[in-house]
């Protein structure tokens, strides 16, 4: 009887979908009863067999069939879909109240923190922050600073040159040549900046460094401003105990011209190991700007006068953070820099 045949489908299809626990299975139960092999399709095929009166009423109990196994089935599917989505979703919550992640925090190269630094003791004494090019010409960085043309500094040697007039700068002085041409005067300027010279790479020298450089011009200005100035400055950078001594020195730029010494931060000047025993150590070269160098900007030396002075920016950071080598202030190791 084809009614028990399809009541045995049903059931057989029925214990089938309990047992289902995944879409394969389902597709698969859908291939076996449903598909062109499955056994429903084969009782349609039998309707030839069946008595034309009866066939309507055989069909619509196959197509009854059918439909109430494909709802079991999608059902079933649903279920499981359903299910693994739960899973899923409960698989990836994440605890909103657990402590974030700490964020990598940057920080200023030491050379950058003594910039600052120098630049507030500067600006606080009236001084304005002036830039200025890094290809210079030969003029703005020799010349006009009263460097001969038969000076050792301007050798191939020390200098990187672009081309006949033109060249890496060797100190920032251009800038402040640039700033003396424009005829505002009072001058009270500092001229911070990259240089170039060509040195080899150890301890104490690279080919690039940086300069900080400071010229003031005005009416009687005088070496005993110079000497005050750069008093405080090194004050300002080294602690307040901290004296200064001048030594006399050359410079063709500037006349007189001189090297400063501060007194030894760590043994307040009576001699250790940091100072070499000195009591003293070495920061800057200054002096009174050269009457040559004002008359070839235009600025009459029997009226004005001014002082100059370049700092080593990485002779500073290296003393104040006691880095025995410069090489440490370029190599960007992180575990280095996260010290300042
Ligand atoms: C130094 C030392 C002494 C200096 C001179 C000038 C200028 F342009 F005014 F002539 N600028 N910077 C100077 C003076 C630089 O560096 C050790």
């Amino acid at each position: 009887m084809i009614q028990e045949d399809l009541e045995r489908i049903r059931e057989e299809a029925k214990e089938q979908i309990e047992k289902a626990v995944s879409s394969d299975d389902i597709n698969q139960i859908k291939v076996n009863i449903l598909g062109k092999k499955g056994a429903l399709t084969a009782i349609l095929r039998g309707m030839k067999d069946v008595a034309k009166e009866d066939r309507p009423k055989v069909g619509q109990l196959v197509n009854e069939t059918r439909e109430k196994i494909e709802q079991a089935l999608a059902k079933t599917q649903a279920e499981m879909e359903a299910k693994a989505q739960n899973a899923r979703l409960s698989a990836e919550t994440i605890d909103v109240t657990l402590p974030a992640k700490r964020m990598e925090r940057g920080h200023l190269h030491p050379n950058q923190v003594a910039l600052r630094e120098i630049e507030e003791i500067f600006i606080g004494m009236g001084y304005e922050v002036v830039d200025g090019p890094e290809v210079e010409k030969d003029y703005y960085n020799f010349e006009a600073l009263n460097i001969p043309a038969d000076h050792p500094a301007k050798d191939e040697q020390d200098t990187f040159y672009i081309n006949r007039d033109m060249l890496l700068r060797t100190q920032t002085s251009g800038v402040q040549i640039h700033e003396m041409e424009k005829g505002r005067i009072p001058i009270r300027m500092i001229a911070p900046g990259r240089v170039y010279r060509a040195d080899e790479v150890d301890a104490t020298h690279s080919p690039v460094f940086h300069q900080v450089e400071g010229l003031v011009v005005d009416k009687g200005i005088t070496f005993a401003d110079l000497k005050g100035t750069l008093a405080e400055f090194a004050k300002g950078v080294f602690g307040e105990e901290t004296k200064v001594r001048f030594r006399p020195h050359h410079f063709p730029f500037t006349e007189p011209s001189a090297e400063m010494d501060i007194s030894c931060f760590k043994c307040g000047g009576k001699g250790c190991s940091f100072c070499k025993n000195e009591g003293w150590i070495e920061i800057l070269g200054c002096g009174m700007v050269h009457p040559h160098v004002l008359e070839m900007c235009h600025i009459d030396p029997e009226e004005y006068s001014g002082f100059a002075f370049g700092i080593g920016l990485e002779r500073i950071a290296l003393l104040k953070y006691e880095i025995d080598d410069m090489r440490l202030l370029y190599e960007n190791d992180i575990r280095f820099l996260r010290q300042f």
